[in-house]
């Protein structure tokens, strides 16, 4: 090479040196606020940012299905108050993620979806591009916020706006759009780092008005059936010490719901839990925290809320819409949890009066009465095993070990889960949340296994692990703790129905599949270890066994095809037949 030649090729490669691109700025901007893990699924055109990711140092937890990586991004954010990020590939790989991403929104969980998206011009002109797709519309319905980055420069700022919007105030999932172009786009390197931005007081506190605390204060002291109920905003919120004294200070009996179990442990001398039904009818002044007013609590109102008789509510909420939304909030405090609740422990001095021996008596008895019935129920060994004694062995073995990670979903095994298996510590119980959703159990188990480090015990309907059972292999590929339990009724909540089909006699019931399938058989294909249990006795073995090895296990436990209920027990949420004919 001439002498000159070699000088222009020097002179390229330093200028090259020089130049940075939409890559490395999408990397260089989620590590600069922190964020070290991404939850994806590769394709066109992410697979080189996925690649770079992991090339500096980030993790990319790769998926089978964009749906649980985005289901492992939330859970992710639930737990750490950072956003979780789920990265896709667009039209098809970005719907996939989608329906994680408005379960997020719905659960308030902070997550960025962030996919690729196809060439713009030809997208808004439909010619048909391939995977062609409005993404950024599509998208907002079902996001707290949308946003599209068309030039390298506001990368930056584009991924601090969706930090800032996924976990400030109530959080939420927010979508992020990359088209392809963005990420090849060059810019100046200097220019290029001036550019990154990082969040300042990404989650800024909102402190309570005085009077709002006060109004709150009087109406508590007032009650003489009071009641406080901790939602998972509350668990979300990490004021854990402060709710605890909260509670513990003023002597108020407490109802968690399922994601809050834990936040005290469930064998709190205060906890309601055990007669839910009782409290709810009788109480007559009812502190939300963090709870909403929606379906999961009948509204605020009717039987459930033992109308007629009046009820007083105090809600503490980071959003001032919540308020009303159902029925009228006597006493409404607005900002963040944690500064709400250290307001409200401030104002309550030391001298708060405790609430009177006849509540508090009252509950006390029934939850013996009904603490025994239940007791007595689990003691029971019928054969085949049903959800109770299958529990019983499940609720043993983990109360040895508090730390541990429980994801939950099914109807069935949803539902007796929640109320036999207790929990000792703040956010360890992740389960099928607002919607009710099914699908969330091996996004979710990842999720919390990478985030925590610590072993996660996933108790599955064997109809709920159908939806993400293909991520057995994730959980394998990357030697994650996780330990699922099927509850193989034979199908959705249970086994035994009829085939109504008068013309295909061969044809299955509705809610049935493969009678004696052996889900264990799925993780050994994967080199996981597979237990299949019948008795309680070998539930307890399995379970320790596996959770003492750290391992990918799943142990397929076979329940009473007859032991469940249509719905679980959400029965009366079925449409009535209006007419037995058509
Ligand atoms: C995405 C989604 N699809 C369908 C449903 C309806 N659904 C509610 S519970 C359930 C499965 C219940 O069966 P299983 O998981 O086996 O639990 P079991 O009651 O048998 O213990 C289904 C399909 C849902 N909640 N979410
Ligand atoms: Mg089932």
């Amino acid at each position: 090479m001439s002498a000159g030649l070699e000088q222009a090729a020097a002179t390229s490669a330093e200028q090259a040196q020089q130049m940075t691109d939409g890559f490395h700025l999408v990397i260089n901007s989620l590590k600069h606020n922190g964020i070290d893990t991404i939850f994806g699924l590769v394709g066109i055109p992410i697979t080189d940012l996925a690649r770079l990711a992991q090339a500096e140092g980030m993790r990319f937890i790769g998926f089978r299905h964009e749906q649980n990586a985005g289901n492992a991004a939330a859970i992710a954010g639930y737990m750490t108050q950072k956003p979780g990020i789920c990265m896709t590939v667009s039209a098809p790989g970005f719907l996939n993620g989608l329906t994680a991403l408005a379960n997020a929104t719905t659960n308030c969980f902070p997550m960025i979806l962030i996919s690729g998206s196809s060439e713009r011009e030809i997208v808004d002109l439909q010619q048909g591009d391939y995977e062609e797709m409005d993404q950024l519309n599509a998208a907002k319905p079902f996001a707290k916020a949308a946003y599209r980055i068309n030039k390298a420069e506001d990368i930056g700022i584009g991924v601090a706006r969706a930090i800032r919007a996924a976990v400030s105030g109530r959080p939420g999932g927010v979508y992020l759009d990359l088209p392809a172009q963005l990420l090849s786009q060059t810019l100046d390197a200097e220019r290029g780092k001036r550019s990154l931005v990082r969040v300042v007081d990404p989650v800024p506190r909102q402190i309570p008005a005085p009077d709002a605390v006060k109004r709150a204060l009087d109406l508590l002291r007032s009650a003489k059936r009071p009641l406080i109920l901790l939602g998972k905003g509350a668990a979300y919120a990490q004021a854990d010490a402060d709710i605890r004294a909260l509670v513990e200070r003023s002597g108020i009996p407490y109802l968690p719901m399922s994601m809050a179990k834990g936040l005290l442990p469930d064998n709190h001398v205060q906890s309601a839990s055990a007669c839910r039904s009782f409290v709810l009818a009788e109480a007559d002044v009812v502190m939300l925290i963090g709870a909403r007013l929606n379906w999961l609590l009948a509204h605020g109102k009717g039987k459930t809320w033992g109308a007629p008789a009046p009820k007083q509510f105090i809600q503490i909420d980071i959003a001032p819409t919540e308020i009303d939304s159902n029925v009228a909030i006597a006493a409404p405090v607005i900002g963040d949890i944690g500064s709400c609740v250290s307001a409200l422990l401030a104002g309550m001095g030391s001298g708060f009066g405790k609430p009177a021996a006849e509540w508090t008596g009252a509950i006390a008895e029934r939850k013996e009465k009904n603490m025994a019935k239940m007791a007595a129920t689990l003691e029971k060994n019928p054969s085949p095993m049903n959800y109770h004694s299958a529990l019983r062995a499940i609720r043993d073995v983990l109360k040895t070990r508090p730390d541990i990670n429980v994801v939950n979903e099914g109807a069935n095994a949803l539902d007796f889960t929640r109320s036999i298996v207790d929990m000792y510590q703040p956010r360890k119980r992740f389960d099928a949340g607002t919607w009710g959703i099914m699908g969330i159990g091996m996004g979710y188990s990842i999720g919390a296994a990478v985030v925590s480090g610590l072993p996660v015990v996933a108790i599955e309907g064997d109809s709920a692990f159908g939806f993400s059972g293909m991520e057995l292999e994730t959980i394998c590929r990357y030697k994650l703790p996780v330990v699922t339990v099927i509850f193989n009724n034979n199908g959705v909540y249970k086994g035994s129905d009829p085939n109504l089909n008068p013309n295909v006699a061969s044809d299955v019931p509705v809610t049935a599949f493969v009678k004696g399938a052996r889900y264990d058989k799925m993780i050994e294909a994967f080199g996981g270890v597979g237990y299949n249990v019948t008795t309680p006795a070998e539930m307890s073995k399995a379970l320790s066994d596996a959770i003492a090895a750290g391992k990918p296990a799943l142990i397929n436990a076979v329940i009473d095809e007859n032991a469940g209920t249509e719905s679980g027990r959400l029965i009366n949420l079925n449409p009535k037949k209006g007419a037995t004919k058509t």
